[in-house]
């Protein structure tokens, strides 16, 4: 019996934010992340007799233009490994979209894995988290549970995701404070491209990255949770500083992103542990403790009408059940 591979989402604490390779994904810098433990993609891979791969996303048949990311990446995967069959994929993703989370991560993690299992292709975690940089880079990192870092490296063999603590003992949740808003999402493939290409600041952003990977990973050792907060919070605003100084400028904070910016700092003035990260969108995820989580999420919720808040703990790496 084919069984069903299922990856978890994670949260970047230190971003990616560029690519050197588009082809390959492969990043200008290392990343670092958290998974999580509620938000997952559950996919299955059945050969089928067919010259086309048959894509079904929650029980939804797609159409030729949402298969085309997916049979793309089904064809690299076929290339890599020298096989021809093709498969129907059935995926579905437990990442709510009312979460705020996005799901390529899970997704393209849950994808290799199906395939590793479909074709016994054997693959162990580190060419696992390879094949799934393929399909997005931030999928790298979902192979593995809690703490992980993405090394960057600098061909198809050498970029892969690695644990740095599978299981930490560490007092961390985090809160998905989701904001509504009808914005038009530039996609963060276009988003670290534009910035990339014009923001004055990418090469101090390297430089950044490469010294926040360290100090937080030391961070992470001695389980400083206030210094693991205040480096995340200063990568993400760091990333979003790289958005507003591309030429043209863009930038994914909505009014109520910067509002809660403003709360998490009123917050820790009153002595109540919060840190924001915030991704390729106007959500705000918060960095607590369990003492400070109900804290914040009901100061949130009385100072802003109009959002949701999810929260989520550490999760595990890929699993098969
Ligand atoms: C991250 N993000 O490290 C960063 C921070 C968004 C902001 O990885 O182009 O969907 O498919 O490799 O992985 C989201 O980008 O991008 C992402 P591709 P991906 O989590």
């Amino acid at each position: 019996m084919t069984r069903t591979a299922r990856a978890y989402t994670n949260i970047a604490l230190i971003k990616y934010w560029g690519k050197k390779n588009k082809q390959l994904k492969l990043p200008y810098t290392n990343s670092l992340s958290l998974t999580l433990d509620r938000f997952y993609t559950d996919t299955k891979a059945s050969i089928v007799d067919s010259d086309q791969d048959i894509i079904y996303l929650n029980q939804q048949l797609l159409d030729d233009a949402h298969s085309k990311r997916i049979r793309n990446y089904l064809d690299i995967v076929r290339q890599f490994y020298s096989f021809s069959e093709h498969f129907q994929i059935d995926s579905v993703n437990h990442v709510p979209t009312s979460a705020g989370f996005a799901s390529s991560a899970s997704g393209f993690a849950a994808l290799a894995a199906a395939v590793n299992e479909t074709k016994q292709l054997n693959l162990n975690r580190r060419e696992l988290s390879i094949l799934a940089r393929n399909g997005s880079g931030s999928a790298s990192r979902s192979i593995y549970g809690g703490f992980v870092e993405w090394i960057a490296g600098n061909d198809n063999a050498s970029s892969f995701a690695q644990p740095i603590d599978e299981h930490p003992d560490i007092d961390l949740s985090i809160l998905s404070v989701v904001i509504d808003t009808q914005n038009k999402k530039i996609s963060s493939t276009v988003g670290m491209e534009n910035s990339v290409k014009s923001s004055p600041f990418y090469p101090n952003w390297v430089t950044l990255v490469t010294s926040e990977i360290e100090e937080i990973k030391q961070a992470i050792a001695k389980k400083d949770i206030q210094k693991i907060g205040e480096i995340s919070e200063h990568n993400a605003m760091s990333m979003h500083a790289l958005t507003l100084s591309a030429n043209p400028s863009f930038t994914y904070f909505a009014p109520e992103t910067i509002r809660i910016i403003q709360i998490i700092q009123e917050l820790r003035q009153k002595g109540i542990f919060a840190y924001a990260t915030i991704d390729a969108g106007p959500n705000v995820k918060i960095i607590c403790t369990k003492e400070s989580l109900p804290k914040v999420q009901t100061y949130i919720e009385q100072q802003l009408s109009n959002v949701t808040t999810v929260v989520a703990n550490i999760g595990s790496g890929i699993e098969y059940i």
